[in-house]
């Protein structure tokens, strides 16, 4: 892959000497050891992200689950600052899968911009309602989606934009980098330990442990991503396990196997709760306050 160092990373040149920029965020990580770049805010050019998926007259899926009450706690918002923020001057289309397509909020949408709202039947259990995202993605990337899309990037409900998001985030296949959890040590990340699990990960495997709130990629690679994972969500039920962070360690495990061929920093999905700190310049996906006590019964 070894793409860190190529135009795909869109590199600034300084302002003064005119110079490649490679490292403009010398305090941060911005090559994982494979070689795919991660990207922070001043390590790419966005106009330059921008005129190349203009050129090639792409259409970007973005997927999103609103079930229950997540319809209008989350929804409207999430689509208003997507409108806003996400992929702006590109042809977009969102999927809203719901069990009450009827529902979906009436957002403005500019041009090139479509929504489809897909009906899908309400899990009993929330953790249900998660993990059959895996299934239900698959299945509908093998389909209308699938052809409609180029790349597509599947999130989260309970989160808002806040900054652009646009095609510097898009590639192969896409993995988030999660804001509790990127500096701490390895053996420190919350990976399913149980070895009987399908998402298990020994001690020393890892590289990241990365966010199920954002993944995207190629309409292939996320074929491949969503097959994994909801085979072995399938499995552990069939064992009669769970895995510690239900659909998410499953992604981790994929992510694993196959790494992601670009990776994206805290910045483009991070948690308010912990506050400022200098290395998350401009945040571009804020997540909702956690209310688990009040929505998890
Ligand atoms: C989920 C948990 C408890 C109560 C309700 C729900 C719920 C989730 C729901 O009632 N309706 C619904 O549409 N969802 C969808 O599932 C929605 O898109 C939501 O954003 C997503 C994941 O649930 P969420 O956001 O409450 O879980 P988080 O923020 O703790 O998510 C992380 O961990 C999850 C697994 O436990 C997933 O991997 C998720 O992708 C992670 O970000
Ligand atoms: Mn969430």
């Amino acid at each position: 892959m070894g793409v860190c160092s190529s135009a795909t990373m869109s590199l600034l040149r300084d302002n003064f000497t005119g110079a490649l920029r490679p490292w403009a965020r010398p305090e941060v990580l911005t090559c994982t050891p494979w070689g795919a770049p991660i990207i922070w805010d001043g390590t790419f050019d966005p106009d330059v992200a921008k005129q190349e998926a203009t050129q090639q007259n792409l259409t970007i899926g973005l997927t999103v689950f609103a079930v229950g009450r997540y319809l209008e706690k989350y929804l409207e918002r999430f689509l208003e600052t997507a409108e806003q923020h996400f992929m702006a001057g590109q042809s977009v289309v969102y999927y809203v899968f719901t069990e009450r397509p009827g529902a979906v909020p009436r957002v403005a949408l500019g041009p090139g911009r479509r929504l489809r709202a897909e009906l899908v039947v309400r899990e009993r259990r929330w953790q249900d309602v998660s993990m059959a995202r895996m299934r239900t993605l698959h299945a509908a990337l093998g389909g209308r989606l699938g052809r409609e899309a180029h790349f597509v990037f599947c999130m989260d409900v309970d989160q808002h934009f806040s900054s652009t998001f646009g095609p510097e985030a898009l590639a192969e296949s896409v993995a988030q980098l999660h804001s509790w959890h990127y500096h701490w040590p390895r053996w420190l990340l919350p990976f399913e330990r149980d070895a009987h699990s399908a998402a298990a990960m020994a001690r020393g495997e890892g590289d990241f442990y990365y966010h199920a709130a954002v993944f995207g990629g190629s309409v292939a690679a996320l074929r491949d991503l969503t097959a994994h994972c909801a085979r072995g969500l399938a499995w552990d039920r069939a064992r009669g396990l769970e895995a510690r962070w239900h659909d998410e360690s499953h992604l981790n495990k994929f992510f694993w196997l196959h790494k992601p061929a670009k990776v994206l920093s805290p910045e483009f999905c991070w948690s308010p709760d912990l506050g400022r700190r200098a290395e998350i310049r401009r945040p571009r996906l804020l997540w909702a306050p956690k209310e688990y006590r009040l929505l998890r019964d």
